[in-house]
């Protein structure tokens, strides 16, 4: 161990470090294996002191600290690739509280996302954020990306759920942010900046979660859509006589994929486009509505076919098929885009992306699929097998420049809900003006002073 290691084991005898290859290599790394694990070590503090104490020696010695939950995300935040101390939050992973008054939970940081479903059941409530890395990710990674998943539509991203946040900033002080008050007009909502900062301004070390009511029973539909111009004219009618919890989309490729990885078929035929869509339906006129509003989409031509779930384990079976995407795609080694524009300029910017993909990667297999209702599109590109991966790399980080400017065109969004990271700091000019990201280099120093905060993600190297 070299020397800023060794005073860190003086000062925290009781620390876990980890230095094995095996460990650097693993905690090194997110979903995105696009970069080489390097971190200098792993420390997996086991209390809010130790991370304070963490983040004051790595002051002292100019040691870079990458934060780091479930390690799930896509955009390469959480990887340490030039000599970073790691700071694994997995050890810090209970439940500290619930509130039955104020509907909160209170948890620590390292605490997988399904955990807290699960606890937050146990009252009788739900945490509704939800997505399929449930099992795997952590509540404090779904903060530093301000996480959406397949319930926004009906519940908005983490962001609305964060009722308090204990954080340590870049300087070792323990800041607790908002009290968990419902009403609190007494300045700027620190809470909130640190939603969605990807570990450039603090490390937070527990979090006051908001609950709410569980939703009604609720039934499950798979359509099948000829033209992509249909797909929102479904939702709208969809939208317009039922309560949505969800309406993703997936293409035929996405589909061809997670059949190949093992599920199950639903609707017969070749149909470029499908839509997965949960609503309400507590009662048998839900479900009548639900027959109404299909009947006229394929009346009107905007719907082939379709299926509704008979029972749960057959909803399982049609969510299957959109939440399997990303496992179906991973041994492609895909290139992946996370982009958003506003519900009303979702059909322009479609045919604005379509004819940019199909002019740009003739040759390269493209996916798309996501959360439609919200706006919010998943665009995989999948390296082919002959090609080497520099190559495959230059010319998606060409087509993604191109397609910043046609997001910026459309008054889109980068990255909807997986941060920018590594992967999309070049284009983050795009989403923000100059004016705000010299703001927002502004506010990371005064979080930040000496840059020890997950250096070289967000923003572009200068
Ligand atoms: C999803 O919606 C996730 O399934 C992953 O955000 C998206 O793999 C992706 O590109
Ligand atoms: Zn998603």
């Amino acid at each position: 161990m070299n020397h800023p290691l060794e005073d860190l084991s003086r000062r925290l005898p009781g620390l876990r470090l980890l230095a094995d290859a095996g460990d650097l290599e693993h905690y090194g790394r997110d979903w995105t294996r696009r970069w080489t694990p390097a971190p200098c070590a792993v420390a997996l503090p086991a209390s809010i002191e130790e991370v304070q104490a963490i983040v004051r020696w790595a002051n002292e010695h100019e040691v870079a600290l990458v934060p780091s939950g479930g390690r799930t995300g896509l955009s390469g935040g959480a990887v340490a690739a030039h000599g970073e101390l790691v700071v694994s939050l997995e050890r810090m992973n209970r439940v500290l509280g619930f509130d039955a008054v104020d509907r909160t939970l209170t948890v620590q940081p390292g605490i997988a996302l399904e955990a807290v479903h699960a606890a937050a059941r146990e009252h009788g409530l739900i945490y509704p954020v939800d997505f399929a890395a449930r099992g795997s990710c952590s509540i404090g990674g779904n903060i530093a990306t301000n996480a959406g998943g397949i319930r926004v539509i009906r519940y908005g991203n983490t962001r609305e759920w964060i009722a308090g946040l204990k954080v340590v900033a870049g300087n070792g002080e323990l800041l607790e942010l908002n009290r968990s008050l419902v009403k609190n007009s007494s300045g700027y909502d620190f809470r909130q900046l640190m939603v969605g900062s990807e570990g450039t301004l603090g490390i937070v070390v527990e979090a006051t979660l908001k609950l709410t009511d569980p939703p009604p029973p609720s039934q499950v539909m798979l359509l099948a859509l000829p033209d992509m111009d249909a797909l929102m004219q479904v939702f709208a009618a969809f939208r317009a006589k039922l309560s949505l919890q969800a309406f993703e989309f997936f293409t035929d490729v996405a589909l061809r994929h997670v059949l190949a990885h093992g599920a199950q078929r639903a609707i017969d035929g070749d149909h470029p486009y499908y839509v997965v869509t949960e609503f309400d339906a507590q009662d048998e006129a839900a479900t009548d509505r639900a027959l109404d509003v299909f009947g006229h989409c394929v009346e009107q031509g905007w719907v082939s076919d379709g299926v509704i779930a008979q029972s749960e384990a057959q909803a399982a079976a049609l969510w299957r098929l959109r939440e399997g995407i990303t496992e179906s795609l991973a041994p492609h080694r895909p290139y992946k885009n996370d982009v958003s524009v506003r519900i009303g300029a979702v059909p322009g910017f479609l045919h604005a992306m379509q004819a940019l993909l199909a002019r740009e990667y003739p040759q390269i297999e493209v996916v798309w699929f996501g959360h439609i209702g919200d706006g919010n599109l998943h665009i995989n590109v999948l390296k082919p097998e002959a090609m080497a991966d520099a190559e495959f790399i230059t010319q998606c980080e060409h087509v993604t420049k191109l397609l910043a400017a046609t997001l910026q065109e459309h008054g889109g969004s980068i990255s909807a809900e997986h941060g920018i990271g590594l992967v999309k700091k070049p284009y983050l000019g795009s989403t923000r003006s100059a004016a705000e990201i010299a703001l927002m280099r502004g506010v990371r120093t005064v979080f930040d002073p000496n840059g020890i905060l997950n250096p070289g993600k967000l923003f572009a190297d200068d």
